[in-house]
């Protein structure tokens, strides 16, 4: 009998033929598997990278400028508006920044020239940005177990702060709930002050998403108001005769995703479209709702969202000022960047009663800053100081009674813009919290 006769071989053939198909199928699953977890990996998990974008400073200068400025789709993968925040708020002979990804980039600079379009390249590179802005990052925490104001912080630390700092401070602080986010996250409030029942400043941090400096200065701010009491004579009279409501950040769902996904995130994180996601915060407040200076268009960065206070932080907010309305002196959400103080309206070409006092009050400011660390802050009505805003919080604080309304557009002027370096949280902190003192000088006596 030959060997290959034996039925036994025959077996080992057909056994060895299946665990070849074996074999194989279960190496296809794993290369499918493996493309899968990279995808998902890339897609959903990784962080949004920014090689090679640029942000150019744009200078026109004619209505042809204008209108080809206007006609960049405000894509997000693509064109991105900085400052101002959307197409439709360029004005000629104003500047704009705006960030363009590497594959548009030659595109554009080529039709720049053709227009004969002045611009400067504001950062080369907006990742290499990304990866410095954290350069402080070696002593992160490690300051014998303090908390670390001059580093930027996730949403845990923050909701782990704001309790440690009620509990650190029982006599002078109170944690409450404040809102459920959209997706269901905490935002808390700290009511910071000697009485609960003293005339209130209202204070906003983190509305929009990706300006990181806005709730670190909120973190920096209430811890001087509560390690100087006592101790600084204008930190204790500022406690003494206001009660302090600070919501560190408001947009939680916002910016949870500018760490984890994507860094260049502005707006909140509902669906309302099948493509594109978040309202712009600022807009969806009840005063002009959806007029000039706000998108209806769900993919814009400036999206005013399907109702007004359809974003459950909107609501949250307007809510309390609703409640308070009469006891409310000062209200300001703290916004980056352009080192700008910014009061009503930012609606329409008006100006509020108490203009005059609103001008006076920043002009102070600004120059308790410049003498602080010389930065120039600018000051003036939305309307004029930058572009039309509808549905943003201010005006509608103002509308509700808030005689001190304003948005404060912290640093930088655009060198870093969005992406202000660590080193520089401690300079913002010391320079705003001189300006607050004239903010809540005024705000006592007004009373
Ligand atoms: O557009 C906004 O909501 C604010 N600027 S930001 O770059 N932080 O997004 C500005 C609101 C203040 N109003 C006006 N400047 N009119
Ligand atoms: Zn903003």
């Amino acid at each position: 009998m030959k060997p290959t006769d034996h039925p036994i071989d025959k077996h080992q053939i057909y056994f060895c033929t299946f665990l070849h198909l074996l074999i194989l199928m279960t190496a296809s699953i794993q290369i499918a598997f493996s493309y899968l977890y990279t995808f998902l990996i890339a897609g959903v998990v990784a962080n949004k990278r920014f090689d090679k974008h640029q942000v150019l400073t744009l200078y026109p200068t004619t209505p042809e400028h204008l209108s080809f400025i206007q006609d960049l789709e405000n894509d997000n993968n693509i064109v991105d508006f900085w400052s101002p925040d959307d197409a439709t708020s360029v004005r000629i002979n104003e500047k704009v920044d705006v960030r363009f990804s590497s594959a548009v980039l030659g595109n554009i600079k080529m039709k720049l020239q053709e227009q004969k379009m002045d611009y400067e390249v504001k950062i080369a590179n907006l990742q290499q940005l990304i990866d410095e802005q954290l350069d402080l990052k070696q002593t992160r925490g490690s300051k014998n177990g303090s908390y670390d104001y001059n580093v930027y912080h996730t949403y845990d630390e923050i909701q782990q702060w704001i309790a440690d700092t009620a509990n650190q401070y029982p006599n002078l602080a109170r944690k409450s709930f404040f809102a459920t986010s959209t997706e269901r996250r905490n935002v808390d409030m700290l009511t910071i002050g000697k009485s609960t029942d003293k005339p209130i400043f209202l204070i906003d941090c983190g509305v929009h998403a990706r300006e990181w400096i806005s709730p670190a200065f909120c973190q920096c701010f209430i811890n001087r108001m509560l390690s100087q009491y006592g101790v600084d004579p204008q930190v204790t009279r500022m406690m003494d005769e206001m009660t302090w409501m600070i919501i560190p950040l408001l947009n939680v769902d916002g910016y949870e995703y500018t760490w984890a996904n994507d860094r260049m995130w502005r707006k909140t994180r509902s669906k309302y479209d099948t493509f594109c996601t978040g309202v712009d915060a600022n807009r969806n407040f009840d005063i002009n709702w959806s007029g000039e200076g706000a998108s209806t268009e769900p993919c814009s960065n400036t999206y005013c969202g399907p109702s007004v206070e359809s974003e459950p932080v909107v609501k949250a907010l307007s809510d309390i000022i609703r409640k308070y309305k009469g006891n409310i002196q000062g209200y300001i959400a703290f916004h980056s960047y352009s080192q700008v103080f910014v009061y009503p309206y930012s609606y329409a070409y008006e100006d509020t009663e108490n203009a005059a006092q609103l001008n006076d009050v920043s002009s102070r400011a600004a120059s308790a800053i410049q003498q602080t660390t010389s930065k120039i802050y600018t000051f003036g009505p939305g309307y004029e100081s930058m572009y039309l805003v509808s549905g943003g919080s201010k005006d509608w604080a103002y509308q509700m009674g808030v005689p001190l309304s304003y948005t404060i557009e912290l640093r930088d002027t655009g060198k870093y813009g969005f992406l202000l370096p660590e080193s520089q949280i401690d300079g913002t902190c010391q320079e705003m919290f001189q300006a607050m003192i004239m903010l809540a000088e005024e705000a006592i006596t007004n009373t």
